[in-house]
């Protein structure tokens, strides 16, 4: 019987790929240069299965890929998806949950403390011999321990967040979500409230939700105008899930106390953006998994999806609006 075809349009390791191999007969994108969508679209014609992130998933590319049954993704938003297009033809949606909650966590507490003790920002200050201990007031931050935390989005890094906060430094955690998270309330002592509750209360807001229609801009003027003039934003989401020009007059006001951002409206960030030129705001380049250890994971599940979705039919990781 013929192996299914599939096409690896991300570099991945080659014990993953050595894994895909003993099941499927693949192609690869072998440069350290993206694949533009013009040489992908040129490569779809005759496979079964995609493993890819961030590639737009949409009526023009399934097109030119009728014999399409998966698409994995590896990462774990999945806002690339056309979900009503892929659902019409049947094709499984996959994803990495669950292999870098930790990882992202971990980042997203680092730029809750950058921000707060204004780490990179005196970083630069001491680097530029201004060092004078006869200043120390200008040097102050403000105290992450015993401070109220709101997570807007109680998913698996919510979730994990509210551990980090919870048990690790001693923070008050509000939560606001879809759903409420019964479990996460007993097992960490989180409070779920309004998300106009969550604003007015936090000295730091973190917003961890997938992007999609309903959050598109979730957090835009209306909701910076909520929280405290001492308050400290974090977004390690995707961009989009707040309206950015809102977040930098917000800024540029003193709505709000500073901003930690690993995500941005566009990406790469443009030089000219006003976040650039902010010292109370601490920028990153979506690197919220960037680790070897984390990638590796992220590639084994994505290709354990692939495979398992070609070979039997069926997927650990199928995002949820793609579930029969
Ligand atoms: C990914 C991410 O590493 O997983 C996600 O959704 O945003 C990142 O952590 C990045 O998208 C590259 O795959």
């Amino acid at each position: 019987m013929n192996k299914p075809k599939v096409y690896i349009a991300k570099p991945i390791p080659h014990e993953v790929e050595e894994y895909i191999a003993q099941h499927c007969d693949l192609e690869k994108w072998d440069s350290n240069e993206d694949i533009t969508r013009e040489e992908l679209l040129e490569r779809l014609s005759d496979i079964d299965g995609l493993l890819t992130s961030g590639t737009k998933i949409d009526e023009e590319l399934l097109k030119k890929a009728p014999n399409l049954k998966v698409v994995s993704n590896m990462s774990v938003g999945y806002n690339n998806f056309d979900l009503k297009a892929m659902k019409n033809r049947h094709i499984i949606g996959t994803n990495v949950a669950g292999a870098l909650d930790d990882t992202v966590a971990d980042l997203i507490f680092g730029l809750m403390l950058a921000c707060a003790r204004r780490i990179t920002e005196l970083d630069r200050y001491v680097k530029a011999g201004k060092w004078n201990r006869d200043d120390d007031l200008e040097l102050y931050g403000a105290n992450v321990h015993h401070r109220t935390l709101g997570i807007i989005g109680m998913g698996r890094i919510g979730e994990a967040v509210a551990k980090r906060a919870s048990l690790g430094f001693d923070m008050n955690v509000l939560y606001y979500n879809r759903s409420r998270k019964k479990e996460v309330e007993e097992k960490l002592g989180v409070e779920y409230c309004s998300m106009e509750e969550l604003l007015k209360r936090s000295d730091f807001i973190v917003i961890m939700t997938p992007l999609t229609e309903a959050t598109l801009h979730l957090i835009d003027k209306e909701q910076f105008n909520l929280m405290k003039p001492s308050a400290i934003f974090i977004n390690a989401s995707r961009g989009k899930t707040i309206n950015e020009k809102a977040l930098i007059e917000a800024l540029q006001s003193k709505k709000i106390r500073g901003a930690g951002l690993d995500v941005f409206d566009v990406e790469p960030v443009e030089i000219d953006n006003p976040l650039l030129r902010m010292d109370n705001v601490v920028t990153l380049p979506h690197i919220g998994s960037a680790n070897m250890d984390t990638r590796f994971d992220m590639a084994k599940l994505a290709a354990e999806n692939l495979v398992k979705a070609l070979t039997e039919g069926a997927a650990p990781n199928i995002v949820p609006e793609l579930r029969a």
